[in-house]
Parts: C-alpha cells; structure tokens; sequence
C-alpha cells in the first residue's frame, strides 16, 4: 500500500511530522502561468477542457510543491450544469442572467442532466491524477447556501437582498432549490470519488450572512445531509470551509466533517485545545499576511507553528483565498517557510 502523505495523515489526526501545506485559490490569477493560459481560455472554457484544468491544476504543484493540489473548476459549474446560463464578467464575478426566484425559473433545470454535463470534472480528475505523482488531489463543491446565494442574487453584491428576504418571504421555495442543489452535489461529490480525489472540502464561503437560527437550517442542516449523502468505501477526508461562523463552530463540532477550515476571525489555537479530539483543523493565516515582507511572512509562520507544534492534525493554509495582486514570491516564502518547519 501507498506510504499516506503529510496532508492525509493530518486530515486524520496521525501526523508527527511538520504540518502540510495547501492554499485555497493555489490555482488562480496570481501566477503568471496562470495568466498566460488565460489570456487565450475564458475561465468557463478552462473549467470545461479536462486538460486545460489538470495543467492549471499542477501549476502551483510544480511551482511550490504544496503537500495538496486542488482541483481547478468552480462551486457555480453546479447550477450551470442543472441549466441556468453562467458567465464571469472581468471586475464583477460570476453572473446568473436568468436567477432562479420563483417556481416557474425552476423550469429551465433539467435535473437528469446534470451529471452528464459534468463528466468534463471527472475527466479532469483522471488526467490530474495522472500526473500528479503522490501528491494528494482535493476534489470540491460549493455548500448549497453559497451556490443559491450566486443563483438568486443573479450576482453577488454583497447584500444578499434577495436570498435573505427569500428566507424570511418563502423558505419552502429557497428549500426546494436547495434540495435540488443537494442532490447533484452529493451525486457530483460521488462521482468525483470515484474518478480518484483523495479528499473532498465543502465550501461555505457566506456562512457569515447568515444569523444562528438560519445557519442551522440553510447551512449545517445541508452541509450534514451532503456528507452524510456520500458513497465514500475508502473514507477519504471531509473537509468543511464555513466562512465567518467560528461562534457557530460548539455546533459545527458534531459535524460530521473530519476537518474544519477556520477563517482567520478563529481563534486557532484556542479551537485547536478545545475540539481538535473529534476534528481535525486546516488555516487560518490572514490572507493579507501574503502582502507582508518576506522576513515577516516568515516570522509570522514560524510563531505559530511553534504554538501548533502538538497538534498531530493540522493543515497550513490561509483563512481564505489568494488574491490576484498576491507575489507569487512570497507565497513561495509562506510556503517554503512550512516545509522547513
Ligand atoms: O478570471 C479568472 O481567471 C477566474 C478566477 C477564478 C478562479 C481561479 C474563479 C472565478 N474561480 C476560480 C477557481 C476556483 N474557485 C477554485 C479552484 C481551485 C483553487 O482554489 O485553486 C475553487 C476551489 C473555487 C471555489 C469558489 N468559486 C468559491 C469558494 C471559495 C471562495 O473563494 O470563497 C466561490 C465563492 C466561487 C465563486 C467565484 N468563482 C470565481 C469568482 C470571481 C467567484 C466569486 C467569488 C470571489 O469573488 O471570490
């Protein structure tokens, strides 16, 4: 049997090495191998070519050798592939001409489709793998909040106007969309397993808009239903990313999640004492801290891995995604600082 890498054996609590290091959005503009593809692919094109999305995939791998890649694609490639036409606009994000906001809209999704129209993730799962060597390969969704969030709103402007009065006005109708959102994304979960990810990260990146009592039932409730949904014979990690509800995490802590990623508003040492017997954590170094010099990004690094040291599942990445102006130098150092811990 195959020697378990840093990452896995963080994700189940068994590492006395270093910690592994992986970063969300490794994969993006900041790289200027990256932008080079890009200035010939839209991003959806990039999503959608099986081999585009493998060599975008090892860029950072080959860059800095991250103890973990992750899959190049997108939460919304869901909804898009249910039949709702998505498009990225340059500035403004990801864009749902025809948001979904009363039954009627729920007519243009062809349920049945939808795995079908994804096979070109599957694919790009076998060809990453392939060239990947033993680095472990994360396979990802969206939590059905956030994706609904994109669907309803058309584009997201940080209000959420439309998406928060839904769940006042008419949470039977927001449930139904999400029920459907559930459903593909256990299938789509399920089928990136059998193409080959060695882990799977549940992001729930506006988990803040959300008050206590609509968390448990429009994000956890969810989040809940789609590990349990999951056809997963060799008990591959379960990673779960919930943005900005650490003073939801006493009930995040029953989850049936094998890691949690913290943003960096977590107190990270503190939920390391308190709940790192049943999970395992992945963070949560302030974004930003990649826009700090080298000697500080370093100092900064070394500090807290000293504070972790004890703790035998832990993952190194940032509290949210790296950002397009971000040095791909001193990602280098934030990275190479981990490996030589
Ligand atoms: O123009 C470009 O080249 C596209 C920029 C880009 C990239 C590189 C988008 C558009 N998505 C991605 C890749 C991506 N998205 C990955 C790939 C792997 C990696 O992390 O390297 C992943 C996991 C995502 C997931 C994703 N997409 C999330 C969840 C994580 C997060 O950042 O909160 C969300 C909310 C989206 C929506 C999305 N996709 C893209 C944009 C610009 C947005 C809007 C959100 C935002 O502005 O950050």
């Amino acid at each position: 049997m195959q020697k378990k890498s840093l990452f896995i054996k963080a994700c189940e609590k068994k590492n006395d090495d270093r910690p592994p290091v992986w970063i969300m959005r490794q994969a993006g503009r900041y790289l200027p191998e990256y932008r080079r593809v890009r200035e010939k692919h839209d991003f959806i094109s990039m999503c959608q070519n099986p081999e585009l999305a493998a060599e975008v995939t090892l860029q950072p791998i080959r860059r800095y050798a991250m103890d973990a890649a992750i899959l190049f694609s997108d939460i919304l490639v869901i909804p898009q592939a249910l039949g709702s036409p998505l498009r990225f606009e340059e500035n403004k994000g990801p864009v749902f001409d025809k948001p979904i906001r009363n039954p009627k809209d729920l007519e243009q999704w062809k349920e049945n489709e939808a795995i079908e129209n994804l096979s070109y993730v599957y694919k790009a799962i076998k060809y990453t793998k392939e060239s990947l060597g033993d680095t472990p390969l994360i396979g990802f969704s969206g939590a059905p909040f956030t994706v609904a969030a994109y669907l309803v709103e058309g584009y997201v402007q940080k209000r959420f106007q439309v998406i928060k009065s839904m769940i006042f006005e008419n949470p039977t109708f927001l449930k139904q969309i999400m029920d459907v959102l559930c459903e593909t994304t256990i299938a789509h979960l399920n089928n990136q397993i059998k193409a080959g990810v060695d882990a799977i990260q549940i992001f729930e990146s506006w988990a803040n808009h959300l008050s206590c009592e609509d968390w448990k039932t429009f994000s956890y409730y969810y989040i809940e239903k789609i590990i349990k949904g999951l056809d997963n014979p060799e008990n591959i990690p379960v990673i779960v990313f919930s943005k900005g509800s650490h003073f939801l995490l006493p009930h995040l802590k029953p989850t049936s999640a094998d890691v949690l990623s913290l943003d960096e508003t977590c107190p990270m040492l503190d939920m390391a004492k308190t709940i790192h017997k049943s999970v395992a954590l992945q963070g949560n170094f302030d974004p930003a801290l990649i826009y700090a010099s080298p000697k500080i990004i370093e100092k900064k690094v070394n500090e807290h891995l000293v504070k972790m040291k004890n703790f035998k599942g832990y993952i190194v990445n940032l509290g949210h995604g790296l950002l397009p102006d971000m040095d791909p130098e001193h990602v280098k150092v934030f990275v190479e600082t981990v490996k030589s811990f």
